[in-house]
């Protein structure tokens, strides 16, 4: 806390930057969250938080705003993101860096979550000239039947740490041209990429002009009580929210109370098969990326592999290799691949999680803790658990573990590799590594993967924004980024429009008065 009140000299210096006046950053108030840098474990930001006072007068400003924002024409909406967009490409190293500060993601990654932003924004630009509607066929002459889509209301965000910008802009991007306001609530343990980005949206707002509402995108920095805020307020119209599904369990049932619409992005527990005719250096790379990268700490992570019989020893061995030399370190060294978990949590958690593995037959190679810097930095080689087949899937391997561990079995029949695959509560992400086109097409059939998401020789992470991004079952059915998810952030209203003098009745109903 050496430059000033409520940020670390590194994370001021990178705000500082970004052109962001820290004098304006309040450490003091009614209650404050602390955040740390996992690549240290020293405190980074110490941050006064929002009550449910001011949470609720934000909300009515957001309100105030959709009543104007929806007038004004999508492709003019579109223009704000436009100037978002701009004003991301122009900062987009510092934001890096400091989401790499914040979330410890290798340098790539920092601006790969960077580009994720800018390129939703273009998107988003694109798509404010095409929110269509159909014109449907009426069985009634002189009819005229379509469908008309309207912004929603007010959107609120609530993202986690793993994607601590890129998500509010999937959802912001779109929000904005949909003709809603965003209010966000960051995860405690990345507030500062969120005032990065705030203070760049507000840029873009000032550009914009006075088009823009007061209030149009707003954060609240806070814990869980201010989530509750925006779940239960019956000005919010639509709630998207990134994070465990214990975390949707809680919200949910609170949502469905007030009918409000919901986005739920929860958990995963994504599988990947590598199948007899698979290219296995391909593979090889494709499982390293999905397992290893951001540390494990996607929701899109490979968790379980799947392994033909005939291939198995092969492949797991040189897949061995490659865990044990990849070098685990600081993430802003430029051949690091596998910066540090979160927090003390997160390494307890994997602890746990492989203790149990062994228990129930897993023979662990890796995970153990790696020296980088210091006590209240958790850094740990990512860790591979070879499952014997009379083992099935244990427990610990049917749930989500945010933590490098890639679980290892063997498959003779790919029928029964899917099924096992699909035989988890989550329903992310999954792929198939074959060059057998009857088992790929399979694969991505009705009878193949029931994931939101299902690839052919690539991993199941990394996915681009042009496609729907989400899951079924236990992940929450939403869908978000491309494709027509921004349906979600619309209302519809079907329009049976009589051109005619006469008023026919559907189904034949007659009723002469
Ligand atoms: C997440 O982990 O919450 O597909 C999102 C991916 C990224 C997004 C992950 N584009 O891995």
């Amino acid at each position: 806390m050496a430059q000033h009140d409520s940020v670390s000299a590194e994370a001021g210096a990178i705000l500082g930057e970004l052109g962001i006046d820290l004098s304006l950053l309040r450490a003091d108030g009614d209650g404050t969250i602390s955040a740390r840098s996992p690549l240290t474990g020293e405190i980074t930001a110490r941050l006064a938080t929002e009550t449910r006072d001011t949470v609720n007068a934000k909300i009515e400003r957001a309100h105030r705003a959709f009543l104007e924002w929806r007038l004004l024409p999508a492709p003019r909406r579109g223009e704000l993101v436009r100037l978002l967009g701009e004003e991301l490409r122009a900062h987009k190293d510092a934001l890096g860096r400091l989401v790499t500060l914040e979330a410890g993601k290798i340098g790539s990654e920092g601006l790969g979550e960077v580009q994720e932003m800018i390129d939703i924004c273009d998107f988003a630009v694109g798509l404010s000239r095409q929110l269509y509607g159909l014109t449907i066929a009426t069985e009634r002459p002189s009819h005229r039947m379509m469908e008309s889509w309207h912004p929603l209301g007010v959107v609120g965000i609530i993202s986690a740490f793993n994607f601590p910008v890129a998500v509010w802009c999937w959802n912001a991007a779109l929000a904005l041209v949909c003709g809603d306001p965003v209010l966000w609530k960051p995860s405690e343990k990345t507030p500062l990429t969120a005032i990065a980005v705030q203070a760049l949206v507000e840029r873009a707002i000032a550009r914009f002009g006075a088009d823009a509402p007061e209030g149009l995108a707003q954060l609240l920095i806070g814990g869980r009580e201010i989530g509750e805020a925006l779940v239960d307020h019956p000005k919010v119209a639509l709630l998207s929210a990134t994070g465990s599904t214990a975390m949707g369990r809680a919200v949910a049932p609170r949502l469905a109370t007030r009918f409000a619409r919901q986005i739920l992005e929860l958990g995963g527990n994504n599988a990947a098969i590598v199948a007899p005719s698979a290219d296995l250096d391909l593979a090889l790379r494709g499982v390293a990326f999905a397992a290893m990268g951001t540390a494990g700490q996607r929701c899109t992570t490979l968790r379980r592999l799947f392994v033909h019989e005939s291939v198995h020893d092969a492949f797991v061995a040189r897949l061995k290799a490659a865990y044990a030399s990849v070098k685990v370190g600081d993430p802003r060294e430029g051949d690091t691949l596998v910066g540090p978990l979160i927090d003390r949590a997160a390494f307890e958690g994997m602890q746990a999680a492989l203790a149990e593995a062994r228990a129930a037959g897993g023979v662990v190679s890796g995970g153990e803790r790696v020296e980088v810097a210091g006590e209240a930095a958790f850094y740990v080689r990512p860790a591979l658990v070879d499952i014997p087949q009379s083992a099935g899937q244990p427990d610990v391997v049917r749930r989500e573990t945010f933590a490098p561990i890639l679980y290892v079995m063997r498959y003779r029949e790919l029928s029964d590799a899917i099924a096992q695959q699909n035989d988890v509560g989550a329903g992310l992400s999954s792929s198939i590594f074959t060059l057998n086109m009857r088992e790929a097409e399979l694969f991505v059939s009705a009878q193949g993967s029931d994931c939101g998401i299902a690839n052919i020789n690539i991993g199941p992470s990394g996915a681009e924004i042009g496609g729907a991004f989400g899951g079924e079952k236990e992940t929450g059915g939403g869908r978000e980024s491309g494709s027509d998810s921004w349906r979600a952030y619309m209302r519809r209203a079907t329009n049976t429009v009589n051109y005619g003098t006469s008023l026919p009745l559907a189904q034949g109903v007659v009723f002469e008065v």
